[in-house]
């Protein structure tokens, strides 16, 4: 699995010119691009990268790519990131790392987004992973209450689970915020709850990703696809 990780991030390695300035991922497909982006940029490819995590930023940093942030130039030309979950139109489900919010702030200021991952990822319809919901502590139970409302009038039900740490406490974000993961189990109009989702006040961003990336690279045991 892992060495199809790293094939589709060596196939997506060829969208990148010299000069471009790179959204760079989080989670172990994307981890694979900035080390693979890495030996190219030693070899003498001047690229500059916003990482979409600070796990990403010490990669990136390790790997001797030259780092910027979104206030200090306007536009990416291309994010590489990973997915938890890929439908046949591109949306996609993200934030199994964590780091959702960053992710999809990057990606949006991106020209292009090509998602890296192995084919398990590929699904007809989104929502057997359990989708991120990036949320703030304060007033979390009306926030839930909001979102199980939103969930009925998309047509989906589940149990959600805040999110904890490897050390059992909750898991906070980057961005200093905690995560719910909704076991929905099928998504059948990934749009309409995205759209409910985004108008809660205690949701900051959630893990469905409509019409953001461009180009999926999924590698398999038949090779590498690639589906615009
Ligand atoms: C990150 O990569 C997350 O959005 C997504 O959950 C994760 C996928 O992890 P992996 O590439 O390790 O399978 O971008």
């Amino acid at each position: 699995m892992d060495d199809l990780k790293r094939q589709a991030a060596a196939r997506a390695l060829e969208a990148v010119r010299d000069g471009m300035r790179l959204g760079l991922g989080t989670g172990s497909t994307a981890k694979h691009f900035v080390e693979l982006l890495g030996e190219r940029v030693r070899a003498g490819l001047d690229v500059i990268g916003v990482p979409t995590s600070e796990v990403t930023r010490a990669d990136a940093e390790r790997c001797g790519i030259r780092l910027t942030t979104l206030d200090a130039i306007d536009r990416l030309d291309l994010t590489v990131d990973g997915a938890d979950e890929i439908d046949p139109a591109l949306n996609v489900i993200k934030g199994g790392g964590g780091a959702l919010l960053r992710e999809k702030i990057v990606a949006t200021a991106s020209d292009r987004m090509i998602v890296i991952a192995d084919e398990s990822k590929w699904v007809d319809v989104l929502g057997r992973f359990p989708l991120p919901v990036e949320v703030v502590p304060f007033g979390l139970a009306a926030t839930q209450r909001a979102m199980a409302k939103a969930f009925a009038e998309s047509g989906v039900s589940g149990q959600m689970v805040v999110r904890k740490g490897k050390d059992g406490h909750v898991f906070v974000t980057d961005g200093g915020h905690w995560i719910v993961d909704a076991h929905l189990g099928r998504i059948a109009d990934a749009a309409r709850l995205a759209g409910l989702l985004s108008v809660i006040p205690g949701v900051v961003e959630h893990g469905l990703f409509i019409g953001v990336a461009s180009t999926a690279v999924l590698a398999g045991a038949q090779g590498i696809r690639v589906v615009e």
